[in-house]
């Protein structure tokens, strides 16, 4: 259990103030459990030998596996490559904050650049034939079929070109993406699941109960069957109390 010193919980207070400005999808008090989500898994990773300065591709990628519920490394490296705003190779406690608000949170605008970024392999700023197909064939291997996968995907790359190619340059820019997207929705993550299904996260809970938002599986995740049991009994004597008063109850159990 993360014990909290009055100073590092005045710094995590601080530094929630000042993401609060910045991120506008979660409350201060919900950046505060984000905060120390983040530590925690810092210092686990800290403990492992890792990166001291912020989350390793390796941690983030558990995260996405075991709570978003995301198997396809490509996917997985990419929503890495859209968080890591820096390009530093590491998640800062920012640059979680942000992604996760797009990933949680977004609206279709966030999630159009974030989907755009993931699926520009080369991050040169265009999604090129090659990318699609290259991502295409991530997503047929692990559904294999009797028909020829190659013939399959050209056949789906030509309909996708045709379909979101608007300025017909032979590449989808982000303006062609977006503009697609905005026309026909479905389309948001037409080249591999990059975003968490909710009833994927449903199903690892396995309670309904629990799950007032999906941000709060991040938590659930890191702690025991004990804590998870007194949660539980915590969060249904302040079921009625919405939200907010789930969140505090982490936070006091952090606490404790
Ligand atoms: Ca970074
Ligand atoms: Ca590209």
């Amino acid at each position: 259990m993360l014990q909290m010193s009055a100073k590092s919980k005045k710094a995590t207070q601080a530094q929630a103030e000042t993401l609060a400005k910045k991120v506008e999808h979660f409350t201060k008090i919900e950046i505060e459990c984000l905060i120390q989500t983040f530590n925690v898994l810092q210092a686990e990773q800290v403990g492992r030998g890792k990166a001291t300065h912020g989350l390793d591709r390796w941690t983030f990628r558990g995260i996405l596996q075991n709570i978003f519920g995301l198997t396809n490394a490509m996917m997985i490296d990419g929503v890495f490559r859209s968080f890591d705003k820096d390009g530093d190779g590491i998640i800062n406690v920012e640059e979680w904050i942000e992604g996760l608000s797009v990933l949680l949170r977004g609206t279709l605008d966030e999630k159009i650049k974030h989907c755009f970024q993931v699926y520009d392999l080369n991050d040169d700023k265009v999604i090129a034939r090659e990318e699609i197909c290259h991502m295409l064939k991530q997503s047929l291997l692990k559904q294999p079929n009797e028909e020829d996968p190659d013939e399959a995907i050209k056949d789906v790359v030509e309909i996708t070109m045709k379909r979101m190619d608007h300025d017909h340059d032979g590449l989808l820019s982000f303006k062609d993406f977006e503009k697609s997207v905005q026309k026909e929705n479905l389309l948001l993550e037409a080249f591999g699941t990059c975003l968490p299904d909710p009833t994927v996260i449903l199903q690892i809970i396995g309670c309904h109960k629990f799950l007032p938002d999906v941000l709060n599986l991040i938590h659930f995740f890191f702690l025991s069957f004990r804590v998870l049991r007194s949660l539980s009994t915590l969060y249904f004597k302040s079921n009625k109390n919405k939200e907010t008063t789930h969140i505090h109850v982490h936070l006091q159990i952090y606490h404790e």
